[in-house]
């Protein structure tokens, strides 16, 4: 059940970079904070299950902080000083602290921090309305400490979303679909097979910021995955839950649609048909029986080859459906993908448009689905690319609950060699004005299922993390990862204050290594969109693994995935005049601003429009010079970033800074690769040289 490779590995665990965001603070300061008063006594009324988890963590944070051991008391002696940590309702110790405005304030994983200073002692209360409020309130402490943060004043926080969710892509074999920082922490040669410590720790980092859901497979379910929801598997999975489980986190399985024919032998899976249904319904009943609080299932179907409902004449809301009725008497959730499009399109044929596919797929199932439904649905219509239009069926489904994904492992943003960071991309989907209800009718507020008053709602991210020693490959990419917490906790935090904590949380407390690295990792995403596809266009990857420029590798394939490119111009037309008519998704006033040419915003201009090489864009340049300029500009922004790096030796730890400086020197030639066949691929195309004069092949 277990593997053996966190030691054989050297000890990798004790290293600045396996802490990742959870760094022991004197190492961040270089000297000790002060002791705080409340550090040398935890009051809490037992110490099992997730409040257990809560006191051994604030135990560890203290001791890490303040070099102290603190004493853990059950009840609070009447003048000590002393940190409370409990549940409002339960634990006397907090009786009569805490504000019942303040109270009513927070949901069930909402934590308030009420500092109690007096005379003669100091207190500081932790309290949520259930246990793992209490966790996210000691981690808000710590981060506090961590970063040399002053407590004084009440914090009172709940999460915004009610999921916040990881996916892994993980095989039985080891190996992570579009994973980038080596191989799963949960399976080895086609068997389940993890470090019980790692996971802890790994299930403490998703925690800290958040995190309370997580499916551990792939949603591309193989054969041996298919086979998780029976008895050879499900008692080792019961154990990967436990873990998690003490620290709030419920595991989900993705789940193969045709299960009830590779595994229950029947000679259909029509979601209509009744032994099919039953064969669920024993299939709950048993999962449930190993794994109480069991998330719930993960589906990918009629998508890229999955079976799914179409083959029976149904449709998503009959298989959907039907997976949720034997998940609800347990009160589990059904989470469907709207990643639904036709993948054996022909080249040749300019009217099948796959951005249309999600909406023109669900849009119309509006309303049927079940309750303990949720649609999955991608942050673009097309496939997390460097840049896209927000999916229109936010906003188009009002009568559904919905969770926005989006990809924190980077499969078309460099795969973790790049540095790319994604919280300002994910920022500007989450606060994209659907106008469905009018002005301010956001991303954020439909995901999270307040706009439309839906019974739940979230975001999920398609996980980066893999068993290398730094969790991500690139250790910059760790802040993809915390950024992705932050936001699902709450969408409204800026770009800037999230890199700003994670700098100084990871990288410690100095000026101007936290103002070095804020920098990077804010001005990556525009760069790396620099280098790479232009304007919205997209795809101009090398085909299967993504890595890499080609601007005609996807041109003349059935993926649905084509710019147009000819000697006059470039882009997809998309308009409803002339074009595909996946504008008309959109609401007014997107529907007219993306509509019109002079409207449409530069950076979007050829996901909407096909115009030629010397179309004017608002900036002023032609569309051709842009392309240029941009490429030749994003070298230079990766040459900078470079130096930039190099100057922050010394001031952080050595082997950090030599694994990332590795992967700028990676990037850099890269960039170079991306410029010269972009700009080439483009003058060869449209004849038309660079006003500068700059070299071109
Ligand atoms: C898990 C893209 C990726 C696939 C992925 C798919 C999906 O097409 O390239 O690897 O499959 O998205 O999201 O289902």
């Amino acid at each position: 059940m277990t593997y053996g490779n966190s030691s054989a590995r050297g000890g990798y665990r004790q290293s600045l970079d396996y802490s990742a965001w959870l760094q022991p603070a004197p190492l961040l300061s270089g000297n000790l904070v002060e002791v705080a008063p409340w550090a040398r006594i935890v009051v809490a009324d037992h110490a099992e299950g997730v409040l257990g988890t809560a006191v051994r963590e604030l135990s560890r944070g203290i001791r890490e902080a303040y070099a102290i051991d603190p004493k853990v008391e059950a009840s609070l002696r009447d003048d000590a000083s002393a940190v409370i940590v409990g549940v409002i309702g339960r634990t006397a110790a907090i009786d009569g602290w805490i504000s019942p405005h303040h109270a009513d304030a927070i949901d069930d994983e909402g934590y308030i921090i009420q500092p109690i200073l007096s005379e003669n002692r100091s207190l500081l209360v932790v309290a949520g309305k259930s246990e793992v409020g209490c966790l996210y309130g000691v981690f808000h402490v710590l981060r506090l400490v961590r970063t040399a943060q002053p407590l004084t004043e009440p914090i009172v926080e709940t999460p915004i979303n009610p999921l916040r969710m990881v996916n892994h892509w993980d095989n039985a074999d080891g190996s992570i679909e579009r994973g980038y920082a080596g191989k799963s922490l949960f399976y080895r040669n086609g068997d389940i097979q993890y470090s019980p410590n790692r996971i802890t720790d790994y299930a403490r980092l998703l925690a800290s910021v958040g995190i309370n859901a997580i499916s551990i497979n792939n949603v591309n379910v193989h054969e041996v995955e298919t086979k998780f929801i029976t008895e050879d598997y499900l008692p080792s999975i019961a154990r990967l839950a436990e873990l998690f489980r003490a620290y709030g986190i419920r595991i989900f399985l993705s789940v193969n649609f045709a299960a009830p024919i590779e595994v229950g032998k029947l000679l259909t899976a029509d979601p209509l048909d009744r032994d099919v249904q039953a064969w669920w319904d024993d299939t709950a009943v048993r999962i449930y029986r190993h794994i109480p609080d069991f998330g719930g299932f993960l589906v990918k179907a009629d998508s890229e080859f999955r079976p799914g409902p179409f083959t029976y004449g149904r449709n998503h809301a009959d298989g959907a459906n039907m997976l949720a009725r034997s998940l609800r008497p347990f009160g589990g959730l059904l989470i469907w993908r709207c990643f639904v499009y036709n993948c054996l399109q022909d080249w040749r044929d300019r009217q099948t448009d796959r951005a249309r596919a999600a909406y023109d797929h669900f849009v119309p199932l509006d309303g049927t689905f079940d309750d303990n439904v949720l649609l999955q649905i991608k942050n673009g219509p097309m496939d997390f690319q460097v840049r896209e239009p927000v999916s229109p069926l936010f906003g188009g489904l009002q009568e559904t609950n919905q969770m926005l994904e989006v990809q924190i492992t980077q499969e078309y943003t460099g795969q973790q060699k790049h540095l790319c960071y994604l919280v300002p991309q994910w920022k500007e989907v989450l606060d994209f004005d659907t106008f469905a209800r009018g002005e301010g009718s956001t991303v954020a507020r439909i995901a999270s299922g307040e706009l439309f008053g839906r019974t739940t709602g979230g975001m999920v991210g398609v996980v980066n993390v893999g068993d290398d020693g730094n969790w991500t490959g690139h250790s910059l990419a760790q802040a993809n990862l915390y950024g992705f917490g932050r936001l699902a906790w709450n969408p409204q935090l800026s770009s800037e204050t999230i890199t700003d904590e994670w700098v100084r949380l990871t990288y410690g407390l100095n000026d101007r290594v936290v103002q070095t690295i804020s920098q990077l990792l804010l001005s990556s995403w525009r760069t790396y969109e620099n280098y790479t596809a232009p304007l919205g266009v997209g795809w101009m990857v090398n085909p299967g693994h993504h890595y890499g420029p080609n601007p005609d590798g996807y041109e003349y394939s059935k993926w649905g995935t084509y710019h147009y490119a000819d000697c006059k111009g470039i882009g997809v037309d998309r308009t409803e005049e002339w074009g595909t008519g996946y504008v008309g998704q959109y609401h007014s006033p997107n529907r007219e601003r993306y509509e019109s040419l002079a409207d449409c915003p530069d950076e979007l201009l050829l996901f909407f429009h096909h115009v030629p090489y010397r179309h004017q864009l608002k900036s002023g340049k032609s569309v051709i010079q842009h392309i240029y300029d941009t490429h030749f500009e994003g070298v230079e922004q990766v040459r900078d970033m470079m130096s930039k790096w190099r100057e922050l030796s010394g001031l952080i730890d050595a082997d950090r800074h030599q694994a990332v400086m590795e992967r700028f020197e990676i990037q850099f030639q890269d960039a170079k690769e991306w410029r010269d066949v972009i700009n080439t691929y483009f003058y060869r195309k449209s004849g038309i040289p660079d006003e500068h004069g700059r070299t071109i092949y």
